[in-house]
């Protein structure tokens, strides 16, 4: 690690570097250097993402266009450059590494500790969306091909059925029918995309609770993080994905599945944060965002399965079962929603032009 440090542009010299956070992806280390400034090195995961460079060219100029939309250093992510100027290292075994200023005096949940902290993510969220309306969306790359095409998520997961690399396809029969049964449905978003019915925005695409920092003191909305996947996409993935998270009673890898419900109030909350924070959503995008609940969530549901079946190779776990825990919160939620249909349309429909 001490090699890899040695290549960025660090105040001081490293004193302690340890493994930090909670996210599924990439290695996450917190640093700290002699003069006690702290950084966030990340070993970015070349499973998930092909085109490394090219991912890290579309978090540079997401991240300077933010930063030039708002003088706090504490409103967006700030990329620490190599000592020859560039903006990741690739060490010799291939593998990438970035590194971050770490954003002081900052918390971030893994479950909302109050309705406020949720109502504040949705409003940091929401105003993220507002900030790239007029980024050039032709200048991102793909940095997941397909990512919310969930019709292809499908297609991936019969693939990963066939396989049945880690032979356990006998043992999750329910789950797998549960899926398949809800497939049709399940491509809606991307058959309006394709007909351009739902407007494509540059959207975050990874918007759980804990890729949002709140002031430590204010407990008001910082600054969204985790950018590796912010590409052209629909409003209602991102509405869609922070309620799947962020408004289960449980956590998305809860064993007890009597706690996982979903919660039409703290849904409501996100709501009343997220869509003024947009600002100029369309009457189809509104409508479409308890589809974008179910949608997210179902799919969630199904990746998980899919790298089950695949023997754990994309998500980080902490034990054997983890993605078949996973699963089956998200696949609660969705009839859980399901149950909660048409109040989840209500409370949209409140807030149409
Ligand atoms: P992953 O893609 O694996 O989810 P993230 O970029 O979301 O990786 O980082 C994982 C965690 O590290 C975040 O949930 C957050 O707690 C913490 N983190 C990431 N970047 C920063 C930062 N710049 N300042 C403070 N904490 C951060
Ligand atoms: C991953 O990277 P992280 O932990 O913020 C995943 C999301 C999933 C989420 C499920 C690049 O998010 O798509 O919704 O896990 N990110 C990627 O918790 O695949
Ligand atoms: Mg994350």
């Amino acid at each position: 690690m001490e090699q890899v440090l040695k290549q960025f542009a660090l105040e001081g010299t490293p004193a302690s570097c340890a493994p930090y956070g909670e996210g599924h992806i990439n290695l996450t280390f917190l640093v700290v250097t002699n003069t006690n400034r702290r950084y966030i090195l990340q070993r970015l995961s070349r499973r998930a993402f092909a085109d490394i460079p090219g991912l890290m060219g579309n978090v540079k100029s997401v991240t300077e266009f933010l930063a030039g939309q708002d003088p706090d250093p504490r409103s967006c992510l700030h990329l620490i450059p190599t000592l020859d100027g560039g903006c990741f290292f690739r060490d010799t075994d291939g593998e990438y590494w970035r590194v971050y200023d770490f954003v002081e005096d900052s918390i971030c949940l893994q479950t909302p500790e109050t309705r406020e902290d949720f109502y504040q993510s949705a409003v940091a969220f929401g105003h993220f969306q507002r900030q790239l309306r007029d980024f050039p969306a032709e200048t991102l790359c793909e940095t997941i091909p397909d990512f919310h095409n969930t019709p292809d998520r499908f297609r991936k997961f019969r693939l990963a059925m066939e396989a049945d690399a880690a032979g356990r396809l006998a043992s999750v029969g329910p789950e797998v029918r549960f899926l398949l049964d809800r497939e049709e449905e399940a491509g809606t978003l991307q058959r309006m995309r394709e007909s351009g019915e739902l407007p494509l925005r540059v959207t975050h695409n990874d918007t759980k609770l804990n890729n949002v920092m709140l002031d430590a003191a204010a407990r008001t909305a910082l600054c969204v993080i985790d950018l590796d996947t912010v590409m052209p996409g629909l409003v209602a993935y991102d509405f869609g994905d922070s309620v799947r998270f962020g408004a289960s009673t449980a956590a998305e890898d809860e064993k007890d599945l009597s706690k996982v419900t979903f919660d039409l109030g703290l849904y409501e909350t996100y709501a009343n944060g997220f869509i003024p924070a947009c600002g100029g959503l369309t009457a189809a995008e509104i409508e479409s965002l308890p589809l974008g609940a179910k949608t997210m969530t179902l799919e969630n549901g199904l990746r998980f399965l899919t790298d089950y079946l695949d023997g754990d190779h994309y998500y980080h776990i902490a034990y054997p079962q983890h993605n078949l825990d996973r699963c089956r919160t998200q696949l609660k939620l969705v009839a859980d929603m399901e149950e909660k249909w048409s109040r989840m349309q209500e409370i949209i429909r409140g807030f149409l032009p």
